[in-house]
């Protein structure tokens, strides 16, 4: 018989059935109690302004309005920042356009949306700071600015053969997730209240509501079923909501339902940093770097959020997948007045990655090389060049061997060859190719967030589990693969396993679903709680029939021990009737890490994901129009648990990736009102971007070294960098102008502008 293991085998997502037919429930799907009311906020329309008077009387007569609230209705917290204070729930001054004032709930969300409009607010306006360069130049900062080193980069830079200097910008961009911003309050006996949330951070909203109203945490329970996407936008933006959802239920004492319009959503929340780098490098004639001065400015919007983790994670992908032996960074965190730019899959690491890749790239146009040869050459190897300039020895590497395997799979070499003989036989559409490789470090680099619990129950009747855990299911199969896992750990069937929404009451004091270690942290505390359950039977066992030292083999439906074997139903039917627990909490945490931030040295991540990919492009040199024509990636999913469920990780975040550095362009106008605040406006990609040829692939010879669930690799955020393939694939298809003598300036993202003002600007060089 084959054995049924439930693990290294594609299966489809535990609700892809619902997600398809509609029936899968999202925080707005959740049946309401009779009586629940809806809600609406009101924003400033000044990105700097001081509120003379918020005159709201037109809003309560408005009509099927029951109640309003301010910031006078909050007796605790007026903040939901989840690290430092700055972002007031309803502030006394405005500091971006979009920042919420007040909120109302009425008999239906029409009527509440109408009702805001009504209101009557003056303000005295002051003057906006809305670029990172007016930042810059004014000192305005939510953080302190750092500077980490390693080595004397000045002075390698001065004595290397090759020096070249610059800057790049990368963009910002919406996480325009299916599912947008939305909370459901329903208020309990004794001032408590049950709050469903859309949110990747169940235990952080229970803590915000609980000092919002001066409440114990114990009376705040926050429940998450499944997101509907999020990719950031909800680690800590969504707790505004949930928090004014709160206050308007405590107000009327009634369930109150708050779900934001897109246009809202985009407008109130933050989104990825832009960030702008100078960069001053040396190299060798080989092209390989041997000093790095780098300053890297992001625009945090009006208060800190999760910036100084971003920006840290920035610094410590400076890197890449390449070997510095001389690097300076000066670390600037400009406070601007627009929303409080945030988590944003990827979290600060790829803007950092783009900084390398560009400087990498303009290497290899100015000694007029391939540039996968320059990356190449400038990779991180095994026995020396492996220490990071976070002085974290490398010990997992095989950029290399995915390299070599791709660069042939691909056919990178011939393309190359083609796509320049179809150039110079093409006066006006260009095509362009680029290899560009991923080093992604796995774990938050706050050292305390990486833990995670877990609570596993099996019931006696018929030996069927539920099982709940910390972790939150977005789309990233986190559900599915914790219900693998468990299946193979106890040799049962997979339909026997049932994986609970997440819930503060359940499993307490969890960290975010981020950083990637949604999966490799509660899958690690399930299996936990599971030994113990296998432990407690194994003592039953070892008492009832004398058998020693035997922890059981649990397979196909049966429990063998030394000698006797069970049925799994029967063997825990039995357990029962003999007073053993079936229930046990389980607990992980993440081993071998520690960082000193001070001296920005240690082993932050306890191991690394790596990938690549080669992309091809068209470029349109009369329209800057372009297309992906194919794209080819090699991802290490270590010993993927669901091969399908990685693959669309990797599928989907390269082209959440394309989007970010082509078509998605957040624009802002100098008073600080965002233009790009629906669909209309705010283009991502559709269908038809989708590469004309995909070949998106697991490699096969992956393997965490590493103690981790299955000797898995996440595949969460890093295959979103990807994407860089396609942004240089486009420069590459633009230096084809030039004869490829002369480094074309493009900034992301590469949007059919900038692709025509880039091209201008090369014809003018060359
Ligand atoms: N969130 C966080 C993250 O709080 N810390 C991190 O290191 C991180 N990394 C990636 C994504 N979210
Ligand atoms: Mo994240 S960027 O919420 O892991």
């Amino acid at each position: 018989m084959k054995q049924e293991t439930f693990i290294n085998e594609n299966r489809p997502h535990e609700s892809a059935i619902k997600h398809v037919t509609g029936k899968a429930y999202y925080t707005d799907d959740i049946p309401e109690p009779p009586g629940t009311l809806y809600g609406a906020i009101g924003w400033s329309k000044k990105a700097h302004a001081i509120i003379k008077k918020i005159n709201l009387d037109k809003v309560f007569k408005s009509e099927g309005v029951v109640a309003v609230v301010t910031s006078d209705d909050i007796p605790g917290r007026n903040d939901v920042g989840p690290v430092y204070d700055g972002d007031p729930i309803f502030p006394k001054k405005a500091e971006y356009y979009g920042q919420p004032l007040f909120a109302v709930a009425a008999t239906t969300t029409e009527l509440a949306r109408k009702a805001v409009l009504a209101a009557k607010i003056s303000y005295k306006t002051l003057k906006p700071i809305t670029t990172i360069k007016e930042a810059l130049k004014k000192k305005s900062f939510v953080l302190k600015e750092r500077v980490i080193k390693k080595g004397e980069a000045l002075k390698a830079i001065e004595s290397s053969v090759h020096r070249l200097k610059g800057n790049f910008t990368t963009g910002s961009q919406e996480h325009f997730a299916l599912e947008g911003q939305s909370a459901f309050v329903i208020p309990q006996e004794d001032n408590d209240f049950k709050v469903f949330s859309k949110t990747q951070h169940p235990s952080e909203t229970q803590q915000i509501i609980a000092k919002m109203l001066n409440q114990k945490s114990n009376s705040i329970t926050v429940e998450t079923r499944r997101l509907g996407g999020s990719f950031g936008s909800t680690e800590t933006q969504s707790f505004i909501f949930a928090a004014i959802c709160t206050l308007l239920a405590k107000k009327t004492k009634r369930a109150i339902k708050l779900r934001v319009d897109r246009d809202d959503d985009i407008i109130i929340t933050g989104k990825r940093h832009d960030f702008y780098s100078e960069y001053s490098v040396g190299f060798d004639e080989l092209g390989v770097i041997t000093g790095l001065k780098l300053k890297l400015a992001s625009r945090c919007g009006i208060s800190p959020d999760l910036s100084g983790a971003i920006n840290e994670r920035a610094l410590l992908h400076v890197d890449n997948a390449y070997y510095l032996e001389n690097v300076l960074v000066e670390n600037y965190l400009c406070k601007t007045n627009t929303a409080s730019n945030t988590a944003f899959r990827g979290f600060g690491a790829n803007q950092a990655m783009m900084v390398i890749e560009n400087i990498i790239d303009h290497i290899a146009t100015t000694l007029n090389k391939d540039s996968a040869e320059i990356r190449r050459r400038n990779f991180y190897q095994k026995k020396k060049k492996n220490i990071t300039h976070y002085n974290m020895k490398i010990e997992d590497n095989v950029i290399q061997e995915i390299y070599d395997q791709l660069i042939k799979s691909s056919n990178y070499k011939s393309r190359q060859l083609s796509i320049k003989k179809f150039n110079s036989e093409n006066k006006y559409i260009k095509k362009g190719i680029c290899f560009t490789p991923v080093k992604f470090g796995i774990s938050f680099t706050t050292w305390h967030l990486n833990q995670a619990g877990s609570l596993v129950h099996i019931y006696y009747n018929d030996g069927s589990v539920h099982v709940n855990h910390g972790g939150v299911e977005m789309g990233n199969g986190v559900h599915t693969k914790i219900a693998q896992l468990t299946a193979h750990a106890l040799g049962i069937n997979f339909s026997k396993i049932k994986v609970s929404a997440t819930t503060t009451d359940k499993v307490p004091n969890t960290s975010a679903s981020a950083a990637s270690s949604t999966t490799d942290l509660n899958g690690a505390a399930t299996l936990n709680a599971i030994s113990k359950i296998k432990m407690n039977l194994a003592a039953y066992v070892k008492r009832k029939y004398k058998i020693k030292n035997s922890e059981g083999i649990y397979e196909n439906g049966m429990v063998k021990f030394k000698g006797k074997t069970f049925k799994f139903n029967k063997l825990i039917k039995e357990a029962y009737l003999n007073r053993v627990s079936l229930s046990s909490t389980g607990f992980y945490t993440t081993p071998k890490i520690h960082f000193d931030k001070k001296t920005f040295k240690g082993r932050p991540f306890l191991y690394f994901c790596y990938s690549a990919a080669v992309s091809e492009v068209m470029i349109d040199t009369l329209t800057g129009e372009n297309k992906i024509l194919r794209a080819d990636i090699l991802h290490d999913a270590g010993r993927a648990i669901n091969p399908a469920i990685e693959t669309g990780q990797i599928e989907g975040g390269f082209v959440q990736g394309a989007g970010w550095l082509g078509c998605e362009e957040v624009v802002w106008k100098t008073n600080g009102q965002i233009t790009t605040h629906s669909p209309s406006t705010y283009k991502i990609p559709a269908v038809s971007d989708m590469p004309e040829k995909f070949n998106a692939e697991i490699f096969k010879k992956g393997i965490n070294i590493e103690n981790v669930i299955n000797k898995s690799k996440t595949t969460g955020e890093p295959p979103l960098m990807n994407a860089m393939s396609v942004f240089f694939a486009i420069k590459n298809a633009i230096a084809s102008i030039g004869n490829y003598t002369a480094n074309p300036k493009l900034d992301a993202p590469a949007t059919p502008e900038k692709i025509l003002m880039s091209i201008k600007n090369l014809k003018r060089k060359i």
